[in-house]
């Protein structure tokens, strides 16, 4: 399952920023002019997880496979972006199969950095984005023309579902916060529609605001329902000029300001919880793997994950959960202690299982 989150937000937010601060170098030009961002940037990172250091040491393998993540840069949307105003409409279709959208919204007040309509208004600005984001899906369902004469069944649901979502969108309701019926989430999905897309928040703050967030940052955006569950809190100047140093300075520097996390987990921690998902893990002497999955998944899937054949063939899957893996120095001393099941195809995976696959080719 391959992740992957589009970064969108008004020009001069930040959007570049963060970006190479979630890369750890520098590949997105960021600088103070709006629209400093023309072709897409895009990057992928290695989803951190450090119960794959322990598993690795206690197999003794020296592979170890993160499941990678990408992002996407883009340039920034104004107001008229989807009537082709400013760049950054162009690149929308960029991100059109991306699983969540970060947006960057602006709170860090800095005089020196430009903002587009010259103050700080970050309920503003993200009405500003969704309606652009609306607009442009709006462009996408008018390009879906029923055809003449006799309709298959499928066509008939297809494009009832797309009179339905116009209707929504036409009211000004982003497609994340409706509520859908079956058939305007297909058309949703088959049209990768942006604004039904889940959405992390990206606050960008200063480092006053970062220190204390509830007091300083929540309060702002509460009317337009943005809260701990669905953003994360970051300074992306900072993170980004401390993006060279070792991880261990970086924390050590940013603990200064009472930020606990780097921006990279912050932003991973949230799209999983976002989007439901969680990871199981592999640990055998060839290597050991985390592996991606929404979250409910069977055993009979998630060995699909690795392989269709683990899939078609599966037979059952040896289960272990990471602490009693971990107690038990690995496979054999759990084995013997009674912690690994065996489980049936039906198994719902939980996130940290460590997993063996039984199959017939
Ligand atoms: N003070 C302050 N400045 C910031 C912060 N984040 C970004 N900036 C500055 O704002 C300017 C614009 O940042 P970028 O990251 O290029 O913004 P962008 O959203 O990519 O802009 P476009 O590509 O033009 O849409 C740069 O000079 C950054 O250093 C922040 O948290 N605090
Ligand atoms: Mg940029």
């Amino acid at each position: 399952m391959k992740l992957s989150i589009g970064i969108v937000g008004l020009p001069n937010v930040g959007k570049s920023s963060l970006f190479n601060a979630l890369l750890q170098r520098q590949i997105a030009d960021s600088a103070n002019y709006p629209f400093c961002t023309i072709e897409p940037n895009v990057g992928v990172v290695e989803v951190p997880d450090k119960r794959l250091n322990t598993l690795a040491k206690i197999v003794e393998t020296k592979k170890i496979i993160y499941p990678a993540i990408e992002f996407y840069d883009i340039a920034g949307l104004v107001k008229g972006a989807s009537k082709g105003e400013g760049l950054g409409n162009k690149f929308l279709s960029h991100i059109k199969e991306v699983s969540a959208i970060a947006h960057v919204i602006r709170l860090f007040e800095d005089k020196n950095i430009k903002h587009v309509s010259d103050k700080i208004n970050p309920v503003e600005d993200l009405k500003t984005i969704e309606y652009e984001l609306i607009l442009k899906d709006l462009e996408t369902l008018e390009k879906q023309k029923k055809p003449k004469g006799k309709i298959t069944k499928e066509e008939t649901i297809f494009f009832q579902g797309v009179d339905g979502i116009k209707n929504i969108l036409n009211k000004g309701v982003p497609g994340h916060t409706a509520k859908l019926s079956e058939k305007e989430l297909l058309v949703a999905k088959r049209l990768n529609l942006l604004s039904f897309k889940p959405v992390i928040y990206v606050l960008n703050v200063d480092e006053e605001q970062v220190s204390d967030p509830e007091r300083f940052v929540y309060p702002k955006l509460k009317e337009v329902g943005i809260d701990k569950t669905n953003s994360v809190v970051i300074n992306a100047r900072l993170e980004n000029e401390l993006k060279d140093y070792p991880l261990k300075e970086r924390l050590e520097f940013l603990q200064e300001f009472n930020i606990q996390n780097i921006g990279l987990d912050k932003l991973i921690q949230k799209g999983y919880s976002i989007l439901g998902l969680i990871s199981f893990l592999t640990a055998g002497k060839k290597e050991v793997k985390a592996w991606t999955i929404k979250k409910g998944t069977t055993a009979r899937s998630a060995a699909g994950v690795i392989h269709t054949d683990f899939e078609k063939g599966f037979i059952k899957a040896d289960v272990v959960r990471y602490d009693d893996f971990v107690k038990n120095n690995g496979w054999i001393k759990a084995r013997e202690n009674g912690l690994v099941s065996s489980v049936g195809e039906d198994y719902i995976m939980k996130d940290g299982d460590i997993v063996e696959f039984k199959f017939n080719v």
